[in-house]
């Protein structure tokens, strides 16, 4: 039992000893092939053992260091020792009874937290979710029957998830959208503030994009259709986008002025992720709704509506729920990765990344033309590459480069609207050393590009 230890206790070291994928990951890839479904893909094609701390070791013995968190899941690592000894308690006293049945401390405890944790001092609820895309979903219906409005207004590069509704609200068509429509109805895609790609350059950005949004919104769906307004305050699968600084706040200025509910969709960017608790915390947001998950809960599946008590409270008794919404394993795994994130500050080491690696991708970016721009916050980096000598995408030259890491010991992911970003999100408890030597495995894949 002991070798299958993973957490904090597995060595923390890079460490490639078979060709990537090895013998047993292909083995294993041949049966995936055999019995899962095609639609269900693969970033890197090795299969997991362990994992803790920095590290993920597969099934052939390497062990690569990770700048992914599982797509900005596991900033406390995995197999976290709290969350770890909460879950193994929850466990062993009961795993399931269904909230709606009969409730349990753990579900309010995790409720109780992000009123505390979420910004704004206002009286806050919470329900919970198993996934993002679920808690998205249940964010409109609450804006919805709130404000006895129909329209969604979203924007261009924004991710909220697979389902139905999220697909809507999903501004990516290949692989999120193709052929799996007809959409929900009543959404409304706007320009977002995405400074590297303003046609009139970044000075301008967040002023030009903001008017355009808010004219659209005026214009084409009317202000006091809109239930609610959307938004990732750090777009991520859309790549890392940061919305030019002042974007955000015009946004959520003009939903305030018209009635219109603000969502914050944190699922990727909260939880320490980006320096603080909430990213939108940067720009002194206050939203009215916010959707977590994620990193929420060390691994476990679990997601939240968390906002203003008047609107939370707006759906009928029954109206909300699930069979396994706040099951009380993920409650209680939540429980221990918030305590995790709190002793440990987790929001600084995340601040500590960006200033070990943002420098570094900054030096890299002055040497390869390949690197178009280099942006993010905190544990959530990115590069953006391009053709050199302008700016058109490369997604061609990612994947090349995402492979030569993970031939090389390095799992890193990419992302993107244009499928040309190269993101970094890794565990915030990842030794420094760590960071440092996955750097340099990125250097080493731009020199041999
Ligand atoms: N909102 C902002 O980032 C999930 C998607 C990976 P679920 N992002 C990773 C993939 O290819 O499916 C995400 C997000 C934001 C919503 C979601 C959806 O969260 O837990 O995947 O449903």
């Amino acid at each position: 039992m002991t070798e299958m230890t993973g957490g904090p206790a597995l060595p923390q070291e890079r460490r490639v000893v078979t060709s990537v994928p090895g013998p047993k990951s292909q083995e294993l890839m041949a049966r995936k092939q055999a019995s899962v479904a095609d639609g269900i893909g693969t970033v890197m094609p090795v299969f997991a053992k362990r994992a803790g701390g920095g590290v993920l070791e597969d099934v052939d013995g390497n062990s690569f260091i990770d700048f992914g968190s599982g797509i900005a899941v596991t900033g406390v690592g995995n197999s976290a020792e709290a969350v770890v000894r909460r879950a193994t308690a929850q466990l062993e006293a009961f795993t399931h009874t269904c909230v709606m049945v009969t409730p349990y401390e753990p579900y309010v405890e995790v409720c109780e937290e992000l009123a505390k944790l979420t910004p704004g001092d206002h009286a806050k609820k919470s329900a919970l979710f198993n996934s993002g895309a679920e808690a998205v979903e249940n964010a409109v219906k609450i804006a919805r029957t709130y404000t006895r409005r129909q329209a969604i207004v979203v924007f261009d590069h924004g991710y909220h998830g697979r389902t139905n509704l999220t697909m809507a609200l999903t501004s990516k068509n290949m692989p999120y959208k193709h052929g799996f429509g007809p959409f929900a109805p009543e959404v409304y895609r706007v320009p977002v503030a995405y400074p590297y790609r303003w046609l009139t350059g970044p000075e301008n950005c967040a002023e030009e994009a903001a008017a355009q949004a808010i004219d659209q919104i005026s214009k084409q769906v009317g202000a006091d259709n809109v239930a609610a307004i959307l938004i990732e305050p750090v777009l991520g699968e859309g790549g890392f986008i940061e919305p030019a600084k002042g974007f955000l706040p015009r946004i959520a200025q003009f939903a305030k002025d018209n009635g219109i509910v603000f969502v914050a969709d944190e699922i990727q960017s909260g939880f320490c992720r980006t320096g603080q608790w909430f990213a939108c915390e940067d720009e002194n947001i206050v939203p009215d709704l916010i959707t977590t998950a994620k990193g929420i809960a060390g691994g476990m599946p679990l997601a939240a509506v968390t906002g203003r008590a008047e609107i939370m409270d707006a759906a009928h008794s029954g109206g909300l729920g699930g069979t396994y919404g706040g099951n009380p394993v993920a409650c209680a795994a939540a429980l221990g990765a918030i305590e995790t994130m709190r002793e440990m500050d987790l929001a600084a080491r995340a601040r500590r990344v960006e200033e070990i690696m943002k420098p570094r991708l900054q030096k890299l970016a002055g040497q390869y033309d390949v690197i178009g721009d280099v942006r993010g916050r905190g544990a959530m980096l990115a590069i953006e590459l391009v053709k050199p000598g302008g700016k058109e995408p490369d997604p061609q030259v990612t994947a090349a480069l995402a492979k030569a890491c993970h031939q090389d010991g390095l799992l890193v992911l990419t992302t993107g609207t244009y499928g040309n970003v190269m993101r970094f999100l890794p565990p915030l408890v990842i030794d420094e050393a760590l960071l440092t030597e996955g750097l340099d495995v990125l250097e080493n894949a731009l020199a041999g590009l």
